[in-house]
């Protein structure tokens, strides 16, 4: 008789930290480190610390850091503070801490508990300790080598990468954030150990890059995809793109690990983005990224309506433990911010679609005929 093979034993590591929904970039800044907090309170209490096991990371150490930032960088993070900025103000151009990325009490406490929880996450998948890891206080996938950029100043996805590779050849990385992962892919451009492929707005929006037609260089030729989508962007519309392009890039590149961030940015209703996804149109990338039975790192990113955000990561974690959570939400810290209804969906709007058949038959056009030429 054949062996059926179940999934449902998946084991699945939660790294939280309970002092990151405290750090605030600012009263008026987009960015709330209290959705982490706000996601946390409703997976306990859909009962979710059942199934998996929770860990709070070491926060990265100077040194990890500098695995892939440049000393002089960590240094000023490390350093400055609201009371001393002063001092620091040509570090500070240098640096590009402003605006979107301001100086605030605790960032470098911040910076070491999202990267601790991505470094910490891929060793134990590469200890074999468990199949998926989560960090949502990661996912910070604007940030270079020598400079904060759009809200993030520690690449903690590099970092996790980067400890991937030490036991596996190949890394997959997605992104499913509505912005484009320049700094994930600016930081492998060149090397074919790590593929990126990013899904994201493009046209007129930050950071401006992430073209069809930029693939990656040397070595990384072909190992960058990029997926350049319009406003409005719907459920069905998402999935015609996501599982094709997903399901060629797997057949093709056969990673041993993948890395999946996800923004909720790319949400419908969320106060930057411009996509229409509903909480489960988010949720199918999950469930495919999952289908492939690989060791994951699922990481956080951009969301900016705190509400969805925390939605969708509940119920991605259940996802992840194989449980579909309830549409009615459960008592939590933070019940009063999901009136009128408190029901867990996030629905999509009325808004307009850009995307037209014809545009996205271009891209996946452009980007098959980009893996064909390639020889894995
Ligand atoms: C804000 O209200 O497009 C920052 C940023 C701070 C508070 C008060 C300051 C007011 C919107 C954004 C002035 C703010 C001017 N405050 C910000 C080109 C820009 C230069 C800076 O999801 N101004 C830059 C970054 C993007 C730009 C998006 C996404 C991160 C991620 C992963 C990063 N930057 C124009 C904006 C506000 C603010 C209101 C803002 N910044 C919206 N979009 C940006 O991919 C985590
Ligand atoms: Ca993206
Ligand atoms: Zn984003």
């Amino acid at each position: 008789p054949l062996t059926v093979k179940t999934t449902g034993k998946d084991r699945v590591a939660y790294f939280y930290d309970a002092d990151v929904g405290s750090f605030s970039y600012g009263s008026s800044h987009p960015m709330k480190p209290h959705r982490i907090r706000m996601t946390h309170s409703l997976i306990m209490n859909y009962g979710l610390y059942k199934k998996m096991e929770i860990y709070r990371a070491k926060p990265a150490t100077k040194q990890e850091m500098c695995q892939f930032h440049s000393d002089e960088y960590i240094d000023f993070l490390s350093r400055v503070t609201p009371d001393n900025l002063e001092m620091f103000q040509k570090e500070s151009v240098k640096f590009n801490v402003g605006d979107d990325c301001p100086v605030f009490d605790g960032l470098y406490e911040y910076c070491s508990i999202s990267g601790g929880g991505s470094m910490e996450g891929a060793a134990r998948l590469n200890r074999g300790k468990c199949d998926v890891a989560i960090n949502y206080a990661g996912g910070l996938h604007h940030a270079k080598k020598a400079e904060a950029s759009g809200f993030c100043y520690l690449n903690d996805i590099v970092l996790g990468i980067i400890e991937l590779l030490r036991y596996h050849p190949r890394v997959l990385y997605i992104d499913i954030d509505v912005h484009h992962g320049d700094g994930v892919e600016e930081a492998f451009y060149t090397t074919d150990r790590v593929m990126t492929c990013s899904f994201h707005k493009y046209g007129e929006f930050f950071p401006g890059t992430g073209e069809l037609r930029d693939t990656g260089v040397a070595k990384g030729k072909n190992y960058s995809v990029n997926v350049p989508l319009r406003d409005g962007i719907d459920d069905a519309t998402y999935k015609s793109v996501f599982e094709p392009v997903i399901g060629k890039i797997m057949e093709w590149y056969q990673p041993s690990a993948i890395v999946l961030q996800c923004g909720g940015d790319s949400l419908s209703g969320d106060r930057l983005g411009c996509f229409n996804l509903s909480m489960r149109g988010h949720a199918n990338c999950v469930s495919y990224v999952k289908s492939f039975g690989i060791p994951t790192l699922v990481v956080g990113g951009g969301g900016y309506t705190m509400r969805n955000v925390a939605r969708t990561w509940a119920f991605e974690t259940g996802l992840l433990n194989n449980v579909i959570l309830d549409e009615e939400l459960p008592y939590n810290d933070y019940y009063e911010y999901y009136g009128p209804d408190y029901q867990l969906d996030v629905r999509p709007s009325n808004m307009f679609n850009v995307n037209t058949p014809e545009y996205l038959d271009k891209v996946l056009t452009g980007i098959f005929t980009n893996l064909e030429s390639t020889k894995f």
